[in-house]
């Protein structure tokens, strides 16, 4: 296989943190995977780039300044469509560029391929926007292609490719439109001013990709004239010379690095996808726990003595919730973790969680309207009870089931600060309400 030959050192490191990012997506559940699919495929695609030895060549700028005209030019055939009216480029299009003579060293394989994009201002759309961005943070060379001095939207797109720590080269496309003194004057506001600070003056080229017809005067044999409209070629050769310089010297580090930076970047997105993704069905599920508990205690006296022993519906809420993060928990072990978060919680809600108890147990619970009146809220309050044990467990298990230094108190008392009692409450009554509803014995005047 390729990768054997290549013993460069950031060349396996990259090589093996892309396989580690990928392994690390291997144990992600289903649900998981199915919202990472598109940045699964990308890290496939970027193994292959770089164990193939596959360069891509960026070209990014405004729309018409002739992005994809210099494609055309530097593979030196019409295979990007060019066309007058702005916006022509509407996705990201990749071609090989067989005739540049580079090769990654020790790869037989390696290719060098153009990626051409949608104009930047055409970048509206937020499809597109990451399109563009992907093409980006796949690519191992950037070209920034400009038609004049650069405008603030330019300037500031630039500068967020330049943020990108990949090499760069600016190119000063449309050269035939301009006089020899206006070029020189462009190309020094460039270099010596708006870009002096960012890009190096030898990164910074002049081209004419689709140079426009000049009219020439042919003079016959007897003297007389006529003139005759001709298409030059185009001149991208100090442009194409930069590349190769650029490639030959970098070629294989550019490719390392570039896929190194690119598992890392993922990396984090899929924690931080895990995290959202496992926050949100952990919040889900405790709603609907503590909305079944509530109501349960307000239907049902028997589920009451859950409240007192605080574990049965919150023990089984707790197993739900230690798996959605990928943790398995027995039951004794919940009920253990339950209690241990009542404790933490101190009187307060056991208290809240007894008299709600207790006054049922004192008027006896019947389905009769005068019942649910004092049935809601003890629901709620037992609901409430269920979604502060949720929160803290939920806590519990993000942080690899520990509380952390601070200990269960500290942890208990932040969440019971944070949450906004009353909204909670009022939340998991329109639910026991709701239900009720559906109850043709009861009625809903609490
Ligand atoms: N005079 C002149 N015109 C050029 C040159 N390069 C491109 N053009 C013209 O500029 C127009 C836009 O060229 P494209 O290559 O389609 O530009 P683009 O940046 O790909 O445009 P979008 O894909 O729409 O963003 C076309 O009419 C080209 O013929 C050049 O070097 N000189
Ligand atoms: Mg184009």
């Amino acid at each position: 296989m390729n990768t054997s030959i290549i013993q460069d050192d950031h060349y396996q490191r990259a090589l093996s943190s892309l396989n580690q990012t990928l392994h690390k997506l291997n144990g992600c559940s289903d649900a998981e995977k199915t919202r990472l699919q598109r940045d699964i495929d990308h890290l496939h695609s970027m193994v292959d780039k770089l164990t193939k030895g596959r360069v891509e060549i960026a070209v990014f700028g405004e729309i018409s300044t002739g992005k994809s005209a210099l494609v055309n030019a530097l593979l030196g055939e019409s295979a990007a469509a060019v066309d007058v009216r702005g916006g022509w480029t509407t996705e990201v299009w990749k071609t090989a560029w067989e005739g540049c003579g580079y090769g990654v060293p020790g790869l037989a394989d390696s290719e060098v391929v153009l990626v051409d994009t949608p104009g930047l201002n055409e970048v509206g759309g937020s499809e597109r926007a990451e399109l563009a961005c992907e093409a980006a943070a796949q690519a191992d060379l950037l070209l920034f292609v400009t038609d004049s001095d650069l405008n603030d939207v330019e300037f500031a797109a630039l500068l967020n490719l330049i943020n990108s720590h990949k090499p760069i080269i600016v190119v000063l496309n449309k050269a035939d439109l301009y006089s020899l003194d206006q070029r020189e004057q462009l190309l020094a506001a460039l270099r010596d001013d708006r870009l002096a600070e960012h890009v190096p003056a030898d990164q910074i080229v002049v081209t004419a990709a689709d140079p426009r017809d000049v009219e020439r005067v042919i003079e016959s044999a007897d003297g007389s004239t006529r003139s005759e409209w001709f298409k030059p070629d185009p001149d991208v050769a100090e442009l194409k010379a930069r590349i190769i310089e650029v490639l030959e010297q970098d070629g294989l580090s550019l490719i390392a690095l570039n896929a190194a930076m690119y598992a890392a970047d993922k990396n984090d997105r899929i924690a931080a996808l895990r995290i959202q993704l496992r926050v949100r069905c952990a919040n889900q599920t405790i709603w609907s726990y503590a909305a079944l508990k509530s109501l349960a205690v307000a239907l049902n006296p028997v589920a009451v003595v859950d409240v007192l022993g605080g574990t049965a519906v919150d023990a089984t809420m707790v197993g739900v919730l230690a798996h959605i993060y990928g943790l398995e928990i027995n039951s004794a072990h919940a009920k253990q973790l339950v209690k241990a978060i009542l404790k933490a919680a101190g009187l307060v809600m056991l208290g809240e969680a007894i008299i709600g108890v207790s006054s049922s147990l004192l008027k006896g619970v019947t389905f009769g309207s005068m019942t649910l009146v004092t049935a809601i809220p003890q629901g709620a309050a037992a609901g409430y009870g269920s979604y502060i044990v949720g929160q803290a467990a939920k806590y519990y298990f993000e942080h690899g089931s520990s509380w952390g230094r601070e200990g269960p108190k500290v942890v208990v008392k932040r969440i019971l600060e944070q949450t906004d009692k009353q909204s909670v409450l009022q939340h998991l009554k329109d639910e026991i309400r709701s239900k009720i509803h559906h109850n043709r014995h009861a009625t809903d005047d609490a």
